[in-house]
């Protein structure tokens, strides 16, 4: 057995099943062994942002690791902002970065650079194994690394030699650390704070707001204390629709959420992030935590959430307390012009159970969280570390961990246009997704920015957030990838075309004309 053989043996046995790559000479081996040993399914993908964007989709979904195999340094550089994504969603993603054989640095060939460097940025591990012997060994570690709280990008740097090297051992999957457990006096003290019944409110994270039981427990003691139950801004995952507990996100523009926490005196974070501005503005303030306001930390992510709340519930009495959720409501279905609010309608109205929506509609997603409150259960994928571009490579993910449900890209045209090889796997592997190209010609939240950061744009200025010369084709693009597609210019037709999407298995492209509302 080789090294190669020996990593994939290894991955399988921790149930990482699926492998998104994009491979080049020095993964030769490690391609190879797909065919050797069952169980692991390789994706291709034609870019590595769509690679590793998958994996992140697939684990946000799965709630497990895929791998990813990229091509030295460049490879993984290709593939960085969305391991960046994958970071801040807390997705468990094995990447290995096939490198040169060992003896080779010696002769700086093209490809030679420093791929830990670049590892290093996103990585909660980075390590170079040498040693075919080692290979299985660091896979297992690699898997335990990226699994373990809150999940991370762990970083198996694998040089050729040890990939073709016999000599390869397979290694049983690798204990995890556990998740801290949660501070008793911290919990004591949210508690007493809740108890008390001052103005609060109680920030979750993606363990919660992905976990309808968990949100609805806490909706549940913010219903008993008077506390306002809040998510933050953009979650890896929220459960939500008919007969759950909602939950009213953190607003991505500061003066909405300052609103949102007005008169707050306690804010209690379990397992989320103090608010904080996305970007600074002159003259505003980065933190959104009111002044005076006391921020009580019950759980940093990747403790204990879980324990935390249970702390929670033992401390503060809710019997009696109905918890609250949201009722089943469907918009109308819309008719006329295709705005950013019909089409949120359009899609709040046909939205099929249990579907999963990798959201990146951006400025014209404003409805979208109103319109689909009420619809039957499903999942929501948010841009969980602001480099757009994460949509179509999630959506494609999300597809391969979920057969059988549907899959709904919301797309914004910029955003799209980074990752848009994404089709051609959708095509390839036959995913059930359907993709809403939202074209409105524009980066528009950039003229918004342009306005709030107080920039002054003459036409040199406004010409590069100007997607509109020439317009893009989406259709044909799709098409050009293998994905049937149609333009929509109204309402009605657009439902027509999601329910008709909806309604047969495999991808499909919708080209959504919306003018663009800034
Ligand atoms: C990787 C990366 N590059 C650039 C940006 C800066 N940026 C933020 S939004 C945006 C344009 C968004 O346009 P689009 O996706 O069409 O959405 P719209 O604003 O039109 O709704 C850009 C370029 C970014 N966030 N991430």
């Amino acid at each position: 057995m080789n090294g190669a053989q020996s990593l994939i043996r290894t991955l399988v046995d921790a149930r990482v099943e699926v492998c998104f790559m994009n491979p080049g000479t020095s993964e030769m081996h490690f391609v190879a062994a797909l065919d050797d040993v069952t169980g692991m399914r390789g994706v291709l993908a034609l870019f590595e942002g769509v690679a590793t964007g998958a994996a992140d989709g697939y684990a946000r979904v799965a709630g497990r690791p895929a791998a990813v195999l990229l091509h030295l340094g460049p490879g993984l550089g290709n593939g960085l902002a969305n391991l960046h994504n994958a970071r801040r969603a807390h997705s468990p993603v094995v990447t290995i970065v096939g490198d040169h054989a060992t003896h080779h640095h010696a002769f700086d060939a093209p490809l030679d650079s420093d791929i830990a460097t670049v590892a290093r940025n996103v990585s909660c591990w980075v390590h170079t194994v040498t040693d075919p012997a080692l290979v299985g060994a660091a896979g297992a570690e690699a898997v335990a690394r990226a699994v373990a709280a809150p999940g991370g990008v762990a970083t198996l740097i694998l040089p050729a030699d040890a990939s073709w090297g016999e000599g390869g051992l397979v290694a049983p999957p690798a204990t995890p650390v556990a998740a801290a457990a949660p501070d008793a006096n911290r919990i004591a003290e949210a508690a007493a704070t809740l108890r008390a019944g001052a103005p609060a409110a109680i920030i979750v994270g993606d363990d919660i707001a992905g976990d309808a039981d968990l949100l609805a427990e806490v909706a549940r003691l913010g219903a008993a204390t008077g506390a306002k139950v809040l998510g933050e801004t953009f979650p890896a995952r929220m459960r939500r629709g008919a007969g759950l507990a909602g939950l009213e996100r953190v607003a991505y523009l500061a003066e909405f959420a300052q609103m949102q926490l007005d008169g707050i005196e306690h804010l209690i974070t379990i397992g989320a992030k103090s608010p904080a501005s996305f970007f600074a503005y002159p003259g505003r303030p980065s933190d959104l935590v009111p002044e005076g306001c006391r921020v009580t930390a019950l759980v940093e992510p990747g403790e204990d959430v879980r324990g935390a709340v249970a702390g929670l519930l033992d401390a503060i009495d809710t019997s009696g307390v109905e918890t609250p959720r949201v009722g089943r409501a469907r918009p109308e279905s819309p008719v006329g012009a295709l705005t950013g609010e019909s089409l949120a309608a359009a899609v709040g109205a046909l939205l099929p159970e249990e579907a999963i929506v990798a959201d990146e509609a951006n400025t014209t997603g404003l409805w979208l969280n109103g319109a689909t409150a009420g619809a039957p259960p499903h999942d929501w994928l948010s841009l969980t570390g602001g480099s757009i571009g994460y949509g179509m490579p999630v959506a494609t993910g999300a597809a391969i961990a979920a057969p059988g449900r549907r899959v709904l890209n919301i797309e914004a045209d910029g955003s799209a246009m980074y990752t848009l090889q994404a089709l051609w796997t959708q095509a390839h592997a036959g995913l059930d997704v359907t993709t809403v190209i939202v074209n409105n010609g524009s980066y528009a939240v950039l003229n918004m920015e342009l306005a709030r950061v107080g920039a002054t744009p003459g036409p040199k200025a406004l010409e590069m957030l100007d997607l509109s010369e020439p317009a893009l084709d989406f259709v044909a693009l799709a098409r050009g990838m293998g994905v049937p597609a149609s333009r929509v210019t109204t309402a009605e037709d657009l439902s027509a075309a999601l329910a008709a999407s909806f309604a047969e298995p495999g991808p499909r492209l919708i080209e959504a004309m919306v003018p663009s509302a800034f």
